[in-house]
């Protein structure tokens, strides 16, 4: 038997991932980050600060937990010193416990300037709304077999033929935006400086993953953004380009399905979206500006506010599905308790036809939302700690959520601090 957990988000993304990693952390052995880059925003509160993780994985505050930066993730070397430094700053404590596959790729510095340019081409409907930290055109050279992977800083002659052979295209495409282009020279200083700082923490993490899970240890496996933005069952092409899913788990960490024993699917109490492409529960009234501002709902990585709405039920139930959530943990409960009444969607009116399941990206566009009414229960619920504390109709709203989704809820947060959660 093997002790694997993925926690996975189930909406847009932002749905408090990294609390519930951060708990879960506690006693795990390893956490591993199996895609995307430093785009994501783990917003982390415990004893030691507030913290906003991008690529650092949330169990980076256990000084016993081996945290990965796994062989899925692209990674930015320069962006991840400056969050371990303010890591450093914020405890007082160096970080060591902080290491990268040697496959994972880098995102380079024309990764970034061209994500900016390419977002920037788009038109106003097209917009990906992207992060503009370089993760799609890292995610491209990828597939292109162009990447330069972390590994690769280790062997200077090689790393040159790579950047040789790749830089006259890289160029082309910086000359087209009109963009600095670089010599060979710049960016094997940069790679000599990102190996200086990081060379001995770049390691084959197979071996070790391999003896903590023949040897049971606790490994969890921490998804950023959530489904609707994966690569392939999201909102194409409103996505981040890689697969968030507990699926991408396996590929990213390189861990078998039949390794992953839970999947603990994290579900914010309404729903937000940052970035492009349809979301059919977003509010445009007093609602969603209400849900923003309690619930703090601006980007962690670039400030942005996100979007707002009502829990959307049936994209839930679809990425409960397409995950294979074996719990949830529901997140920001508190945030409705001072609404009067809380929508749920529970279907959509597509051209006419009444819709029970999440279709493809045109037809979401379409897509009217069908909502139930819930009383809210209109008191305070952040000091509730055990479920027989919270309101009967807080209660009936978790059990209608519980039961509508056929999937236990395990955890619920009532505020970010890390005793704010209720266990069941
Ligand atoms: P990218 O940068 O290529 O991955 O963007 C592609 C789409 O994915 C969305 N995306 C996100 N959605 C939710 N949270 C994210 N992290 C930050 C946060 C975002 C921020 O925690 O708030 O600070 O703005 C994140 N990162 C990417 C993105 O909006 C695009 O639609
Ligand atoms: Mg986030």
């Amino acid at each position: 038997m093997s002790n694997v957990t993925a926690v996975v988000g189930v909406q847009w993304g932002d749905e408090g991932k990294g609390r519930v990693v951060d708990y879960l952390a506690k006693d795990a052995e390893m956490v591993i980050r199996f895609q995307g880059g430093d785009n994501a925003g783990h917003t982390v509160i415990n004893d030691k600060g507030k913290f906003a993780l991008h690529i650092i994985p949330s169990g980076v505050f256990n000084d016993d937990t081996m945290n990965i930066v796994g062989a899925g993730t692209v990674v930015n070397f320069t962006t991840m010193q400056q969050e371990i430094e303010n890591i450093e700053k914020v405890t007082g404590e160096k970080v060591t416990n902080v290491f990268i596959d040697e496959r994972a790729h880098l995102i380079m510095p024309y990764h970034t300037l061209l994500d900016g340019a390419e977002e920037s081409k788009r038109s106003s409907d097209q917009k990906i709304g992207t992060t503009k930290r370089g993760i799609g055109p890292c995610y491209s050279d990828k597939g292109a077999r162009m990447g330069i992977r972390a590994g690769d800083l280790k062997d200077e002659a090689w790393l040159k033929k790579r950047i040789e052979l790749l830089l006259p295209k890289k160029n082309r495409d910086l000359e087209y935006y009109g963009l600095k282009t670089f010599t060979v020279e710049e960016l094997m200083d940069v790679c000599k400086a990102w190996k200086d700082r990081f060379g001995d923490y770049i390691i084959d993490t197979v071996p070790i993953i391999r003896e903590a899970i023949e040897s049971e240890k606790k490994i969890l496996l921490e998804g950023q953004l959530g489904i609707m933005r994966d690569n392939d069952w999201g909102i194409y092409p409103y996505t981040t380009s890689s697969n968030p899913t507990s699926a991408g788990a396996c590929v990213g960490a390189g861990i078998a399905p039949r390794y992953i024993n839970k999947v603990v699917g994290v579900v914010k109490a309404y729903s937000t979206s940052v970035g492009g492409g349809p979301y059919m529960t977003e509010l445009f009234d007093s609602d969603g500006d209400k849900l923003r501002d309690i619930g703090g709902e601006y980007g962690a990585t670039t400030g942005r506010p996100r979007r707002c709405g009502w829990l959307d039920l049936v994209a839930a139930d679809y990425a409960c599905y397409m995950n294979g959530i074996t719990d949830l943990a529901l997140t920001k409960l508190d945030v409705l308790d001072s609404f009067e009444k809380i929508k749920v969607c529970t279907g959509y009116m597509i051209n006419g036809e009444y819709y029970t399941y999440l279709p493809n990206t045109l037809l979401q566009e379409q897509a009217k939302p069908i909502y139930e009414e819930w009383e809210g229960w209109m008191c305070d619920t952040s000091k509730c700690r055990t479920w027989d504390e919270l309101p009967q109709k807080a209660k009936d709203y978790v059990l209608m959520i519980e039961e509508k989704l056929g999937t236990h809820i395990t955890f619920i947060s009532v505020g970010p601090e890390r005793d704010q959660l209720i266990i069941r």
